[in-house]
Formats: C-alpha cells, structure tokens, sequence
C-alpha cells in the first residue's frame, strides 16, 4: 500500500514540537485506517484537529528507510518477509522513501503482494532520521524497529532480538562492538576514521553502549512512538539521539552481538553526511538535558 509523498501533517507537528495522540484505532487487518488525531496542549493556539493515516496493529513491525536503494532493496526485501512469514507473530514491513531518483519505489511495489503487509510510504523531509521517525510515528504495533536496506545486519538477529522484547526489554540494539560481535566485512579506512571521530565527538551522550550506529534497532512500540516525537535529528546521527534521550529517561539500552557486512553501494557521502552529522551531535549537546542520574 503505498502513503502519498509530500504533504506531511505530522511531520509538521513534529517541527513544531507537538504531540499527535491518535484516539481511535480500528479494525480491518491489511488495511490503512484514517484516525484522527487532536493536538494535545487544551487552548494551546496550535490545537487543531488533524487527519493522518495509521497502520493496523501487528506485533512487529519492520521499518527499512531507503534512499536510491534500487540495486540493495530487493535482496533485503526477500530476506525480510521469508524470515517473518517464518515467524509465530505477525508483522509488517514498512519501507520509507523520501526521494528516491532511482527506481526504489517501484522495486517496493513489487513485494506488495506478498504474504505479509507491506506498505511504502512516503516521506517529505529528506533524512535516515526523518524517514525512520516517519516509520515510527505511522504506525500502532507492539514492537517496531528499523534495518538498513543493505541487509548488512541479518535479519536473524531477530531470533535474539524479539525474546528479549517479549521478555520486557524496551531497546535491543545490534552491536558490531559487543563481545561476539564484529565485521565480517569491515568499512573502508575513510568510514573506520570517520566513526572514531563520530564515537570522540559523541562521547558521555550515551552510556554503556558500545555501538550507537549498527543500523538494526527494535523496541517496544508506544515507548518509541513517544520519544520520536521528540527527537530533532534527520540524519544518521538521529540513533544517537533516540539511545541517549531513552537512557536518559530511564530506559536501559540492551546489547546484542551481531556479526556485520559492509555492503557496496553505501548512500552515506562522508563529507556531507559526516559534517552534517558532526552538526547534529553538537546540537544534541546543546539540547539535551543533563543526566539526572550519575
Ligand atoms: N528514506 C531515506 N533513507 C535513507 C536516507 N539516507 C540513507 N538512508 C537509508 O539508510 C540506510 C543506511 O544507509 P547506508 O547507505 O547503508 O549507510 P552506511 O551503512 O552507513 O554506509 C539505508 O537503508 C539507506 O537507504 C534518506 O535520506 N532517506
Ligand atoms: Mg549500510
């Protein structure tokens, strides 16, 4: 099912730091609900209601941001929905596209009959971050994460990753730097110097988490829908952002090892999303408040 590109109600709540509470989910399964939602804040001069589209509730979901992916998307596609067919919980995948010049969009059509719900949507602000906030904030299941389309994380880290949801966790996320965990195919030396500047520059906004950047992270889906609504970052280094805020209200981060493949073909362009990123953890500085706790 595919979501219109452009205008972006709750995106623009988001920059305008509101919170968008739907109030009635229905019913129909594989179906796309139009909900309406009211802005919270009573008198608040912005309070106003809003139409945005949710999707139906599943146990998982899977979130795949994707930007020009049309050479890596497939594969990762395939791999996906096998995996959860497999699976005793039901689920949906949910690839973001914001922009796309290639033929991502159409490549996603092609998985649309499949056996599981598959849903492409669209996304006007340009970002990893942006779409994958997008993903969150769109849908209503228990548990949502993301993957990269590359597939370098595989997909079977979820027979590790959804116990330990079941089991109460709120934030599993994949480690190349947890004991066990490693690169079956490392970066580049640009990409391995670039993420020691990454790791310097964004010390102490994390704690105890050894990997913030592995691009495969689930967690229990209300929390996360809350804390998206939150987060201002719209580029790669936004998994920063969402780890250090839920540590920081609380929430443990839990770790799992995973084995990780450097794919070909990588969107990230280390000048400008590297600055663009060292921008950002900046500006997270500035914005977070301190630990309460020591
Ligand atoms: N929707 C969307 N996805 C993006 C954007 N930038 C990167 N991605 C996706 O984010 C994921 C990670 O990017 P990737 O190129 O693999 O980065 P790397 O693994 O750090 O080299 C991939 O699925 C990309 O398609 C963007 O602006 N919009
Ligand atoms: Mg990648």
């Amino acid at each position: 099912m595919r979501l219109p590109v452009g205008s972006d109600p709750q995106e623009c709540l988001i920059s305008a730091s509101s919170r968008l509470e739907p109030f009635e989910l229905a019913a129909e399964p594989g179906e796309l609900l139009p909900v309406v939602g009211a802005l919270e804040g009573g008198s608040d001069p912005l309070a106003q209601t809003v139409h945005q589209l949710v999707r139906p509730y599943v146990d998982l979901e899977v979130v795949i941001p994707a930007y020009n992916e049309e050479r890596r998307l497939a594969a990762t596609l395939q791999s996906t929905l096998s995996y959860l067919k497999s699976q005793p919980y039901s689920s949906a995948v949910v690839v973001v596209d914001n922009g796309s010049v290639d033929y991502t969009a159409e490549i996603a059509d092609r998985f649309l009959d499949a056996a599981l719900p598959v849903y492409v949507v669209g996304c006007a602000r340009p970002g990893k971050g942006s779409a994958v906030r997008r993903g969150f904030r769109t849908g209503s299941s228990r548990y949502v994460g993301y993957l990269d389309a590359d597939g370098s994380t595989p997909i079977a880290t979820l027979d590790t990753v959804h116990p330990l949801l079941e089991r109460g966790a709120v934030c599993v996320v994949a480690s190349r730097r947890a004991p066990g965990g490693g690169f079956a195919v490392p970066q580049s030396r640009l990409r391995r110097t670039g993420s020691e500047g990454f790791r310097a520059l964004s010390k102490g906004l994390v704690r105890g988490v050894s990997d913030t950047q592995c691009g495969f992270k689930f967690f229990r889906g209300d929390v996360i829908r809350d804390f998206a609504g939150d987060t201002f970052v719209d580029g790669f280094a936004f998994d920063l952002e969402l780890l250090s805020r839920l540590q920081r209200s609380g929430q443990d981060v839990v770790e799992v090892p995973v084995t990780w493949t450097d794919a070909t073909g990588s969107t990230f362009r280390p000048v400008r999303h590297g600055s663009r990123a060292a921008r950002d953890v900046l500006a997270l500085r500035r914005a977070l408040s301190p630990w309460t706790t020591t």
